[in-house]
């Protein structure tokens, strides 16, 4: 897209600064001490650390974000693994179909499972060429471009595979499940 207003959702405003949100805990993480569990319905339980990461096939990517809090940042550049090659390591079982995402803060978020499959979902640990900051996830973030900032857990600690949905932190205080920016998916009804 050309015009840049037309990458803008209704009712948000563009930002350049990268704000930073979040409950106000900042784990103590470090790549040393940092783990990724995927757990739950899964054939094989798998824990990553900053090794096992990285020698996974790495990507970058150029997108927007958008926080429900009305900011929108254009054309952030990312880099980290795609989450589908992360979630294939554990191999989820057939009755899997949606996910919580824990971050250390105790924070947690859903998603279907078929959303961590887009091209654009991340496992991310680099932001403009250098190592993701503390304050925005760092060492290692979920990012899910399409959705509202929430859904992309800071401080990944663990991806817990379920047969049914199971709102996360924001979501069973009034935000909406599903969270598409372009069709205001604000809060529930
Ligand atoms: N672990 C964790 N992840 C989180 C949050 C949080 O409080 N804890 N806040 C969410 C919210 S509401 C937003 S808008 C984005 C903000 O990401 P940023 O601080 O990098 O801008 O992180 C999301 N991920
Ligand atoms: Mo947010």
């Amino acid at each position: 897209m050309t015009d840049r207003k037309q990458r803008i959702p209704p009712g948000q405003r563009e930002t350049r600064d990268f704000p930073v949100l979040d409950l106000g805990i900042r784990p103590a993480l470090t790549h040393d001490n940092w783990r990724l569990t995927l757990c739950g319905l899964v054939a094989r339980e798998v824990t990553l650390d900053w090794a096992a990461l990285m020698a996974l096939p790495q990507a970058r990517i150029r997108c927007d974000f958008h926080c429900v809090t009305t900011w929108s940042q254009l054309d952030m550049d990312w880099e980290g693994v795609r989450a589908r090659d992360v979630v294939a390591l554990a191999a989820p079982l057939p009755a899997a179909r949606f996910v919580t995402l824990h971050g250390y803060d105790d924070y947690t978020t859903n998603l279907p499972l078929a959303a961590l499959y887009d091209d654009d979902v991340l496992i991310a640990h680099g932001f403009d060429d250098a190592p993701l900051a503390d304050e925005h996830g760092g060492p290692v973030r979920l990012l899910v471009p399409q959705r509202y900032g929430w859904k992309s857990a800071k401080w990944l600690r663990a991806i817990e595979f379920h047969a049914e949905d199971r709102p996360g932190y924001w979501e069973v205080r009034g935000y909406h499940n599903e969270a598409d920016p372009w069709k205001e998916e604000r809060y529930s009804e």
